[in-house]
């Protein structure tokens, strides 16, 4: 069996069901302008981080260009994109948050 449309096979379908989920890390990016108070309060609210682990993982991302926020499946690791995304446009930052298959 066959399907045209999603193009799996009856084979892919069962071992879907044995298998967990396709997990996403949800990345930060670094940029020159979005405050580090802000970056550090929005990782604490999206990610339930504590302050100490927030600013761990933003001076990594400041060092480093990018970092894992968390690791999700892809409805939450996309609501958390968007989400972030949002409360920094909202805010006038340019922070961006992407997603990368773990
Ligand atoms: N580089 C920014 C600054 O110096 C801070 C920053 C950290 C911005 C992490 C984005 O994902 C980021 N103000």
């Amino acid at each position: 069996q066959f399907d045209f449309l999603t193009e799996t096979t009856l084979e892919d379908k069962v071992s879907q069901l044995n298998e967990p989920p396709p997990m996403y890390k949800v990345i930060l990016n670094n940029d020159d302008y979005t405050p580090m108070d802000f970056v550090v309060e929005v990782l604490t609210m999206y990610f339930f981080l504590n302050e100490e682990k927030a600013t761990q993982i933003m001076l990594d991302v400041h060092h480093k260009g990018k970092g894992v926020c968390g690791v999700y499946s892809a409805d939450i690791a996309e609501t958390k994109v968007t989400q972030v995304n949002l409360y920094a446009r909202e805010n006038g930052h340019p922070l961006l948050c992407t997603l990368e298959k773990a």
